[in-house]
């Protein structure tokens, strides 16, 4: 009895972490279009847990990589984004995360985390 309580009760947490991970992204997604060989904005203040999203609005293909140019620090990577390609990434921790384009180093973002 005891037992099956707690798997309810894990199934029930679960279920509850299911929506929300779900419907979260949708109320708080920022977008980031990538535009004449930019990120915009260059800078960008997120709370934790928002989910922001890339698009590239060029004609070149572009790619999203954590780190500052030469040093790959892992965190997230997009592919390569064809023209309307996108990339999505959730921040969950507070931080600066730096991120710029493989092929166009001198393409370059952060995204600042903070607590709501
Ligand atoms: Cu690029």
């Amino acid at each position: 009895m005891k037992r099956s309580g707690r798997v309810m009760l894990i199934l029930a947490g679960s279920a509850v972490l299911g929506l929300s991970y779900l419907a979260f992204p949708f109320f708080t997604s920022s977008i980031i279009p990538i535009q004449d060989f930019q990120f915009h904005p260059s800078i960008l203040r997120i709370e934790t847990g928002a989910r922001v999203l890339w698009i590239n609005y060029d004609v070149e293909p572009h790619d999203v990589v954590s780190g500052i140019p030469g040093v790959r620090d892992q965190r997230y990577l997009s592919n390569l984004l064809n023209p309307g390609g996108t990339f999505a990434f959730t921040f969950s921790e507070i931080g600066e995360y730096q991120y710029y384009c493989s092929i166009h180093p001198y393409m370059t973002g952060k995204i600042i985390v903070e607590d709501p």
